[in-house]
């Protein structure tokens, strides 16, 4: 609760002097009845840029739905954005302590605010203060919702009761939101309300199996059980989770399985992680809830900005994945998809975009695209007669050169009459990379022992629990990998020095060749950019190797991910893992790597590397020791396609 301003204060006590004419007895020494805390205490808001209104607005199926309101003082004809969170509208809508409607929202709503939006956040049905059930990403009302209600018809209803209760707005609404909440912006979209005119999902979570927040290509995020925990074993996430040691690698090596940890820690529970765990591989469950089929299935009818992060630690599928989705519909009157892709973590977009971490980006990236951007093309769409805004398709910031580019289409690389083409690095004998294909060598593959009782962190120890207040998780994607590219249980190939630049624009795929001794097993490969030895201004980046894009793959989803197989041991096996979306430079001085592993603990579950029904609930005695390796022969060359300038 925000406090009386201090001006207020003054005149209080002024007021107060006064009428003790200037004495400094109490006039009344005996304590009030009730206390001294009143019954109904008002905030003074004189001083306030804004007007906040609380209210409930009711559903189809009549749950009511808690809402708040920011209008700008003396707003007449102004358009409206909506966010629908699971986090709370009500801290979402106090950010800081100010009478400044710029302040008490999180910055890119605040600016909108600024601009004259009036923005509205709600909490999704079932959290915080709004009436219902809570199901985790909810998902349409049909096979896997047999109610008549989701964030599509929620969504529905809001806008629909905004238009017609908000006396100040124009009737224009766009929806806006981060992650989650860029979830519930894609489920506006589905027969979307007549007043919905635009929509901006920034990181959105789209297909949680493939590469969003719960499953990266099959391999279980099991440290996001604390996030479980947090949104769904108490409404209002009041519970702590248990961090059972400082360090998480301990405490997942020490817990063994997810299936486990569910016993241990009580998320057997909680329905979520029961269905989490229930359902490893890609099946009907996963399939019918991948927002961007469901959004391929039907014409986008709004305009949408969608908003993707190079390092996004979180959502990093899920933007651009939907954004081919409805790109594939444009001509004939359907061009609504635009593409943002910036220099940033899950999120980063809505803040300040000069670094990540050790990487800086030559001035303000976030303010640049909101600036630049999203509010022209808000205000496009939403402000009573604003121009047209000139908004390229796709707007993507092009690392290692530090600027931004006007693309008609991503990737920029395909077969046929693309500025971009693909590329095969090969991985050679002798730990190198070339652009040219090997004669046959000898050894024909390098090999490394995977140890699942030593498995290879994904960033250097002691590794805080995501979410700890101490945490750096949010800047893990641009971590040096200098600790693991020594490691004997992690290859590492690099270039030789490049000369001139390399321009990647698009998706680079791994292509892997490889045996196991075992019968399932992880493979993580790691693109990455290695600095040269000495930079001037920057000493500290000196050899740095920043990951440019990386994910991992669990073996037994290779032919199928709906079907997992077991992996024939000893035997090569053709492995095709795409990496994430790259625009990037590698620059002249710099070196290309490349680095594999078969686990990347403790973010994913380690993979026993037997195969087992569910790897969920593996036993202790099925984690083996494997020998891994990885063949670079002329007929089984593994290499990486990169999309590289013509
Ligand atoms: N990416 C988000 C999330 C994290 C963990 C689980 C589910 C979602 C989010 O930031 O909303």
């Amino acid at each position: 609760m925000r406090p009386v301003s201090i001006s207020a204060c003054i005149l209080a006590l002024a007021a107060a002097s006064v009428l003790l004419g200037g004495s400094s007895v109490l006039a009344d020494p005996v304590p009030p009845p009730g206390g001294d805390i009143p019954q109904d205490f008002k905030i003074a808001t004189q001083a306030d840029d804004y007007v906040k209104r609380e209210v409930m607005i009711p559903m189809r199926d009549g749950t009511k739905l808690f809402t708040v309101i920011i209008v700008p003082k003396g707003a007449s004809r102004a358009p409206m954005i909506l966010n629908r969170t699971p986090y709370g509208a009500r801290k979402f809508t106090a950010s800081a302590e100010s009478p400044r409607r710029a302040l008490v929202l999180p910055l890119s709503f605040g600016e909108l605010a600024e601009a004259g939006y009036i923005i509205v956040s709600q909490d999704v049905r079932g959290r915080y203060k709004s009436e219902g059930d809570y199901v985790m990403n909810r998902p349409l009302s049909g096979d896997l919702n047999h109610t008549p209600v989701d964030h599509s018809t929620d969504a529905w209803d809001t806008i629909d009761w905004l238009v017609k209760n908000v006396p100040e707005s124009n009737g224009k609404v766009g929806t806006m939101g981060t992650s989650y909440d860029g979830f519930t912006v894609l489920m506006s979209l589905i027969n979307p309300h007549p007043a919905l005119k635009a929509a901006a999902p920034f990181n959105p979570m789209v297909d949680t199996w493939m590469g969003d927040d719960w499953f990266h290509n099959g391999a279980l995020r099991q440290t996001y059980a604390d996030y479980i925990f947090a949104q769904t074993a108490e409404k209002s996430s009041d519970y702590k989770w248990i961090a059972p040691r400082y360090d998480a690698y301990e405490t997942w090596l020490g817990i063994g399985s997810a299936g486990t940890l569910g016993k241990l820690l009580g998320m057997d529970q909680l329905p979520f992680w029961q269905r989490l765990t229930a359902h490893p591989a890609y099946d009907a469950y996963w399939r019918a809830q991948a927002v961007d089929k469901i959004l391929a299935a039907r014409p986008l009818t709004v305009p949408t900005l969608y908003i993707h992060s190079l390092w996004d630690q979180e959502d990093i599928y899920g933007a651009t994945a939907a954004f081919a989705a409805t790109r594939a519909q444009s001509g004939a009157g359907h061009d609504n998809s635009f593409l943002v892709i910036g220099p940033w973590r899950h999120g980063g977009g809505n803040g300040d975009g000069s670094s990540l971490g050790a990487i800086k980006f030559d001035g303000d990236t976030g303010r640049w695209f909101r600036r630049n951007v999203l509010l022209p093309f808000f205000d496009a769409r939403l402000k009573d007669g604003a121009a047209k805004a000139d908004i390229a398709t796709v707007t993507a910031f092009e690392t290692g050169a530090n600027v931004w580019r006007r693309y008609d289409q991503w990737p920029q690389s395909c077969s046929n009459g693309c500025p971009f083409k693909s590329a095969p690095l090969y991985l050679s004998a002798g730990a190198r990379l070339s652009f040219d294909k090997q004669p046959a060598a000898s050894p024909a593959f390098d090999e490394y022992i995977s140890d699942p009782a030593k498995p290879v962190t994904y960033r250097p120890r002691p590794i805080r629990p995501t979410y700890a207040a101490d945490s750096t998780w949010r800047r893990w994607l641009v971590d040096d990998q200098r600790f693991a590219s020594d490691r004997t249980d992690v290859l590492t190939y690099t270039s030789e020095v490049l000369k001139a630049p390399l321009r990647i624009a698009g998706q680079p795929v791994a292509h892997l060749f490889a045996s196991t001794s075992g019968t399932d097993g992880d493979w993580v490969v790691k693109l990455i950019d290695v600095y040269p030895d000495e930079v001037p201004g920057e000493v500290e980046m000196g050899s740095y190797q920043l990951p440019v894009a990386m994910d991992i793959l669990r073996g037994r989803y290779r032919d199928d991910p709906a079907n997992p197989s077991a992996i024939p041991a000893g035997k090569v096996v053709a492995y095709t893992l795409k990496l994430p979306n790259a625009d990037h430079v590698f620059l002249p001085g710099h070196r290309i790597m490349v680095q594999v592993q078969s686990s990347w603990f403790p973010l994913y579950d380690r993979n026993p590397q037997t195969f087992v029904p569910n790897i969920f609930f593996a036993k202790p005695a099925d984690y083996v020791k494997a020998t891994q390796r990885v063949f670079h022969k002329p007929d089984a060359a593994s290499y990486i396609d990169l999309p590289v300038a013509q």
